[in-house]
């Protein structure tokens, strides 16, 4: 296993542990949502699994579906409330890999034809 090890200090586990603020917009037993703070686009949002999980290279297996289903739930959601054409799915991993929150996290991008996504 490469991934170093969590940060229970990292902003996201904040967000859960209600320590920090955030737009939530969904919550289950196992999985949170919440607008992305620097959206690239309108309706970016972050779901997170409520387990301690620095990113996929050490969540399990039942956190990440988990994850997935909220993912799945809220791209739905997303593109009716915006009336967006697609939806762009992004997850980093490391900082070699672009990850800088490091709390597991999946970014819903809602896109529409011909808008490129802010910087
Ligand atoms: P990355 O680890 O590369 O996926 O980037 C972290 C993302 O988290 C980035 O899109 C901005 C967002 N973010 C960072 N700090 C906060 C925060 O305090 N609140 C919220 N809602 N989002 C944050």
């Amino acid at each position: 296993m490469t991934s170093a090890a969590y940060d229970n200090d990292n902003i996201f586990a904040r967000i859960l542990r209600g320590e920090l603020p955030s737009h939530k917009l969904y919550e289950d037993a196992d999985t949170f949502a919440f607008m992305d703070i620097m959206p690239r686009g309108d309706g970016h949002c972050l779901v997170i699994p409520k387990k301690p999980s620095r990113n996929i290279l050490d969540v399990d297996a039942g956190s990440l579906a988990a994850v997935m289903r909220t993912v799945q739930k809220l791209a739905r959601a997303a593109k009716t409330a915006f009336g967006a054409d697609g939806v762009t799915i992004q997850q980093f991993n490391e900082k070699a890999g672009g990850q800088v929150v490091f709390h597991l996290h999946v970014h819903i991008i809602p896109r529409f034809d011909g808008v490129a996504l802010r910087p």
